[in-house]
């Protein structure tokens, strides 16, 4: 019963309240990994404010055995995945169903699944139905009682939600655990596992005074690298509870990981599943990368225990109520965790970079949608960049109108209102608004709110204009928005702009605005709520002003602002605001890009503009971290998605002759920085060494880039020796990447190394597959090598993390090896989403999605992309998943 061919749209506007309410859930299952028998008795309630209905039960790829209604056989019939009961005794009633699953032959991950010898289950969105017959939506919420059977060779731990009740022997060397939730949930909260692991636990008291147990399990062997996730779980849990007031509401708080995960980690009640890759970290084996994503990752699931699990969602489509909020609150607790505000900086230009490369290509591709989306055919579909991050913007710009303690008592009378509801993306809102009610959000609400419904990212052009005589600057903004699926017209956005404005030597300006009395300092945010608004600034002492707009990218737009190059050259050297120094770095990067595509001389980086970098990267007041960002070019992602009609071949060559131009000018800046900033004494993965390491693996990579290409051996060689000797994954892998993209020779030797000593170290072949899939391509290199990898004994599409670190690796970070002039990467994507949709639907549609974009591409591109999608489109086989993403593109 797999979902094919087109599934019927479903719309937000045709939510109904379930017709019946399912208060109590008490499931046994038979575990084993063919054939697991789930036994579920059901305690159902008619919701009596509708009329009598029948009652429908979602139910996907199960093998019914028996139903009973208050213990009595009933008639009812199957139609589709839709179990259907048409006359229900009473108003309340016991429901027992008796089913099948098979875990074994479950590759799409989603139900109930083996991986390694283990049970799992993964029940968001839609997978609990594919465990057993259930009202299978959000707002229906139950309280759980699940009781596992099972072999105890084979499965010595049995978990589910909850508190442990029961536990005891049976016969037949097998063994049972019963578990109780108390807390009502919807079912894609449900979880179990059964497996051989081991944990690392630890008591923890929290403000309360009460304690608690945590549990990380992971196979045994891997205990050593959970220290880290654990000591992230418990700043996660002091940090919720000093900045929200938010405690631990369980006895026992549950991790565990496993190698075969669709996504990276699921906020099950009490019962965190964790793909291995977010969980398991050592020195020798996880990057900082790596480290900081286990923190973040462990943080963003217990987070959701508040906003996701206490107050959930009420349908699908308020998706973003729970994730755009939980990512909003992990972003914030990794900035408090880096601590300075340098490294605070530093993480909102990551999280920038994220958004502008993932999710602005999304809100102008076939795949835009609304924060809180209107329709859908599957909802898999909707775990976007435009739900989770630029939801997070949402709240951020929510943050950033009512203030630090504005948004506490937003937050407060949030759960005040709604703690164990199902609500929507209103709700939240309204709760801001009224607990800030002199705001201009709460002034503006409406205007706000707008944000939550309309797709597509909105442009701000500001016009500045000065009167030397007057003293006056008078800032004219005006926004719009192009039209997008179902939406041909938009209003104008809410839009906060954090504002300053900086005189020719870049010193920072009083700002009183006309009508006020006195200058309120020298950074303040404008509230935007109209198409066209001006702002006019008084007082001035200078008619030559360097507008800095939008600090902290204030507001996820697109800003056209017309600042000349020599204006920002000045923001880069002088802004106060950390963003916007690194933002106008990235603006002349973007601008020497833009003329490259346009002028067909020799691609270069003005003298200016070298100079500047050559001061940032020596300055001694700036952290490394922060260096290591404003000297990395504008990626080969993001600019393609500012420009129109693209030949990623020529953008690249652009973007390598630029590389090449930094590597041999700043040659001796970038070997001072590589020694300068070498990290002395132990490994730590704070912000700090993370720092140093990220700016000298750039030197490095410049140094062996630049050393390449004349013909010399030293730093190709130092290079070598650092990636044999390091001490640390995070030095070893830039070492190796440094050769690799370098196409250095030792790079064969090294990745041939590299394999040997991590053979048996699946996350660290992810990486050896990833960095070979991302490598900088040459001559068509690296896309002939990915396929000849797609053979390597150690690949396997069945596995998630390895199909992504290779596939995946090469459609969304390689441009230049997968948009080929002869169309060859097009046909490799197009067989591998064919392939990969067979095995797993969730995987495949997120893979097709490749090639969102191919109409911003130039021909020849641009017709063979199309012609690979309508390749596709003509499976009849395809799923659900990926069906709706092919016909999107096609659209
Ligand atoms: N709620 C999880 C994300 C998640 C969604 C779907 C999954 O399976 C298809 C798994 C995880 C989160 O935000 O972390
Ligand atoms: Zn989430």
């Amino acid at each position: 019963m797999m979902r094919e061919g087109t599934a019927p749209l479903i719309r937000r506007e045709d939510y109904l309240a379930p017709a019946y309410w399912i208060r109590r859930a008490d499931l046994c299952f038979d575990l084993d990994a063919t054939k697991t028998i789930v036994s579920s008795k059901l305690t159902i309630e008619r919701n009596t404010t509708q009329d009598v209905q029948p009652l429908k039960l979602h139910g996907e790829d199960l093998n019914l055995l028996r139903v009973l209604v208050d213990g009595h056989s009933v008639s009812f019939r199957q139609e589709g995945a839709l179990l259907i009961i048409d006359a229900p005794a009473a108003d309340a009633f016991t429901l027992e169903i008796r089913n099948t699953v098979s875990p074994e032959k479950n590759t799409q991950l989603s139900g109930l699944y083996a991986s390694g010898g283990g049970l799992y289950t993964q029940c968001e969105a839609e997978g609990f139905r594919r465990i057993t017959f259930f009202q299978d939506r959000p707002d229906v919420m139950a309280v759980y009682t699940v009781t596992l059977r099972g072999d105890k060779k084979k499965y010595p731990v049995l978990l589910s939600n909850g508190n442990l009740v029961e536990q005891g022997e049976l016969d037949a060397g097998r063994h049972y655990a019963k578990w109780h939730d108390p807390f009502p949930k919807p079912s894609y909260l449900f979880a179990i596992v059964a497996a051989n692991l081991v944990a690392r636990e630890q008591w923890v008291r929290t403000r309360s005074g009460k304690d608690h147990l945590l549990q990380i399990f992971v196979k045994r062997g891997d205990l050593d690298k959970t220290e880290h996730a654990m000591n992230s779980l418990i700043a996660s849990i002091v940090w919720d509870e000093a900045r929200f007031k938010l405690p631990l509401d369980l006895e026992r708080f549950m991790i565990v990981a496993v190698d075969d995960f669709n996504m990276g980690a699921m906020e099950n009640k009490g019962l965190n599943l964790f793909n291995t890759k977010f969980v398991l970290a050592s020195t020798a084996t996880a990057t900082d990368v790596d480290f900081d994503g286990i923190e973040s990752v462990v943080a963003h699931e217990y987070f959701h225990n508040w906003t996701g699990n206490r107050i959930t969602c009420r349908d699908w489509f308020q998706l973003s109520l729970k994730e755009g909020l939980t990512v909003f609150r992990d972003q914030e607790f990794s900035m408090d965790m880096a601590g300075s505000a340098s490294a605070r900086a530093v993480r909102r230009i990551g999280d920038v970079r994220t958004l502008r490369e993932r999710q602005f290509p999304e809100d102008g591709g076939p795949m835009a949608h609304p924060v809180r989306p209107d329709v859908y055919q599957a909802i898999d579909n909707f775990y976007t960049a435009t739900v989770y991050e630029k939801g997070a913007e949402l709240v951020r710009m929510m943050h950033t109108l009512v203030g630090r303690e504005g948004f506490a008592a937003g937050m407060g009378l949030y759960f005040e209102r709604h703690d164990g509801q199902a609500v929507t993306c209103d709700e939240f809102a309204q709760a801001m608004a009224d607990a800030n009610p002199h705001s201009a959000l709460a002034q503006h609400l409406d205007v706000f709110k707008r944000w939550y419904a309309q797709a597509g990212t909105p442009r701000l052009v500001a016009h500045g204009e000065s009167d030397a005589e007057s003293g006056r600057y008078t800032l004219r903004l005006s926004q719009s928005n192009t039209p997008s699926a179902g939406q041909p017209y938009k209003q104008p956005n809410l839009l906060p702009i954090a504002i300053g404005l900086l005189d020719r030597n870049g010193q920072p300006l009083q700002l009183q605005l006309e009508g006020e009395d006195a200058p309120a300092g020298t950074e303040r945010v404008l509230v935007m709520t109209e198409a066209e608004q001006s702002f006019t600034f008084i007082g001035l002492p200078t008619a030559d002003v360097v507008p800095s707009l939008l600090r902290g990218f204030s507001a996820p737009v697109l800003l056209k602002d017309g600042l000349s190059d020599a204006d920002l050259l000045v923001l880069m050297a002088h802004d106060t605001d950390a963003f916007n120094r690194w933002e106008a770095a990235q603006r002349l990067g973007v601008n020497a890009l833009r003329a490259a595509l346009t002028h067909d001389d020799t691609p270069v980086l003005d003298a200016a503009f070298v100079e500047a970098l050559r001061t940032l990267l020596r300055d001694p007041s700036l952290d490394p971290a922060f260096k290591e960002l404003a000297l990395t070019l504008p990626s080969e992602i993001y600019v393609a998605d500012l420009v129109e009609n693209i030949d990623p071949q020529r953008l690249h060559a652009a973007r390598e002759a630029m590389l090449d131009q930094l590597a041999s000018a700043l040659q001796a800046d970038w070997a001072w920085a590589f020694e300068h900033y070498q990290v002395r004494g132990g490994y730590l993965p704070n912000a700090e060494q993370s720092g140093q390491r990220a700016l000298t693996n750039l030197a490095l990579a410049m140094l062996v880039r630049h050393a390449v290409a004349s013909g010399d051996n030293v730093w190709p060689g130092r290079a070598y020796q650092r990636f044999k000797d390091a001490s640390n994954m995070t030095d070893r892998l830039g070492a190796i990447e440094a050769l690799v993209n370098a196409h250095a020779e030792l790079a064969t030797p090294a990745l041939e190394r590299m394999h040997a000593l991590f053979k048996d170290e699946a996350l660290v072949l992810d990486k050896w597959f990833a960095l070979q899939g991302r490598a900088a391509e040459r001559g068509g290199k690296v896309f002939a090598r990915i396929k000849q990898l797609m053979q390597h004994p150690d690949f396997t599409l069945g596995n998630p993390n390895r199909a992504r670190a290779l596939l995946f690796s090469l459609t969304a970070m390689n441009p230049a090896a997968f948009h080929r002039t002869d169309a060859a990467g097009y046909v490799f994507w197009a067989d591998r989403v064919i392939e990969l949709d067979a095995i797993n639907p969730q995987l495949a549609s997120r893979f097709a999605r490749g090639l969102d974009r191919w109409r911003n591409l130039a021909e020849p591109y641009r017709s063979a992309a199309r012609e690979a999608i309508a390749r596709v489109a003509a499976k009849p086989e395809l799923s659900g998943d990926t069906r709706e993403i092919i016909d999107r593109a096609l659209q």
